[in-house]
């Protein structure tokens, strides 16, 4: 493998290592998952993101997936604008804050109440604690492959990072936390309803992104989610969809609209914050009453819907709900997600494509995984020098095979083009090894 690029920002990476764990403040932009390190950002607006350097990429990260409206969209940037002026924090509620939650409850079919809180893994975190409270049981079934951020209980043969730094389960993780969560592979119901033959009265809750994000993009199989919902019923378990990655993602109510399956609780995020500190958790009236102060599971936050967070969130979100631009960016995604494994079979490296939604994956495998222990047999070293390839050619691909890419409304026809002509020379350049 060639020397990590050094994109001129050696000083900037030598000085980070020296005061943060890895250099960086999450895994992932490490670029460890593909044996490279990272260029610093410096500047982003619509589908361009530009290093300290003035390299310009076009994005497809998109902050890992927040950024659907592009980078610095007027919308969001106005609104900003208007609100800093005023102040960054109450400790209060605030209007824009119940405007928020409102349309959130109007877009989300499954969610009747929500609760505001500061990242997704707070939003699952909580999620769960409400879980167990409600059911009175403890265990939780989780997916391999599915990532819901680094709470204890879910770090346990998670996705994303964890995958990609092949750390099935992390020190510092219990036995005791993570002997509560069982872990089968998704899209498959005969695990699933082993497990709870097994232990049904012992569990909790399924948690599952309903279309995998963290293992490159997996869909369902057909009736895998309504299945889900049957078996958790039959067994007083509660479903709940994670969507802080699909939420606003792959359709305007999420995929519990997107696939017509109602989650007992939803976790949402990224969108919902315009690319501020955000999550949220939601669901039916009855089981999120019982949140604090309304109810008796303790939950709490300095910053959750903090009115810089609110108010971007609320642009971006009317933003979507006014144009429902999904149907065009699932074309875009797929457009991208075809046209890369196009280029990279014609250089002689099996490739597929899929998009859902404005997300979309790239798998250097034949065909397309079902699960994530599908996904580990892609050729995972080829896409590595690909992502470099491109990376040099101005393409920003995420820096793991086990991401999702993403599109925005601002990505257009010519960032597409100069995208699948950097795929061919990337992919040939990659295919000589
Ligand atoms: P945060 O705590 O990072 O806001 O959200 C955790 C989380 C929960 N659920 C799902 C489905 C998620 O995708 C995430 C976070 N996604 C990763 C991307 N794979 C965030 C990127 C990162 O970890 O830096």
């Amino acid at each position: 493998m060639k020397e990590p690029v050094a994109h001129g920002q050696v000083e900037l990476w030598r000085r980070a290592l020296a005061v943060i764990p890895g250099g960086v403040n999450s895994p992932v932009r490490s670029f460890h998952g593909v044996g490279s390190t990272p260029f610093f950002a410096a500047r982003g607006e619509g589908p361009f993101l530009w290093d300290t350097e003035g390299r310009r990429y076009i994005d497809y990260v998109l902050s890992w997936g927040p950024l659907i409206l592009g980078h610095a969209p007027t919308a969001v940037i106005s609104a900003l604008a208007e609100q800093i002026g005023r102040g960054t924090s109450y400790g209060a509620p605030t209007a824009v804050e119940v405007e928020l939650a409102e349309r959130i409850v109007r877009l989300m079919p499954a969610v009747e109440v929500v609760r505001l809180v500061n990242s997704g893994t707070e939003a699952t975190m909580s999620a769960l604690r409400l879980a167990r409270a409600v059911t009175g049981r403890e265990k939780l079934l989780k997916f391999t492959g599915c990532y819901h951020g680094h709470a204890d209980a879910f770090l346990v043969s998670a996705g994303s990072g964890v995958a990609t730094l092949g750390l099935p389960d992390s020190p510092g993780v219990t036995r005791g936390a993570a002997g509560d969560t069982v872990v089968v592979p998704f899209n498959d119901l005969d695990a699933v309803r082993d497990a709870f033959q097994r232990q049904g009265d012992g569990l909790a809750a399924v948690f599952v992104e309903p279309v995998i994000g963290n293992a490159g993009l997996i869909e369902p199989l057909d009736g895998f989610l309504e299945e889900l919902r049957k078996i958790t019923q039959q067994y007083g378990a509660l479903l709940v969809f994670d969507e802080v990655m699909t939420g606003f993602r792959v359709a305007l109510g999420g995929a519990q609209a997107r696939y017509r399956v109602t989650p007992d609780l939803t976790s949402i995020g990224k969108v919902i914050g315009g690319g501020l500190p955000v999550g949220a958790y939601g669901g039916r009236r009855e089981l999120m009453e019982q949140v604090a102060p309304a109810g008796p599971v303790y939950q709490a936050g300095t910053l959750s819907g903090n009115p810089l967070a609110t108010v971007a969130g609320n642009a971006q979100l009317a933003w979507l709900e006014v144009h429902d631009p999904f149907a065009r960016l699932e074309e875009l995604a797929e457009k991208v997600s075809h046209g890369i494994a196009a280029a990279v079979r014609a250089a002689g490296i099996p490739a597929v494509g899929t998009a859902v939604g404005s997300m979309f994956g790239v798998f250097f495998r034949e065909e397309l995984p079902r699960s994530f222990e599908e996904v580990k047999t892609s050729d995972v070293k080829a896409f590595a020098r690909f992502h470099r390839g491109m990376l040099e050619r101005g393409v920003f691909l995420a820096p793991s095979p086990f991401e999702a890419g993403f599109v925005s409304t601002v990505h257009g026809e010519e960032e597409v083009a100069t995208t699948l002509a950097a795929a061919v020379e990337a992919a040939q350049e990659a295919a000589q090894g």
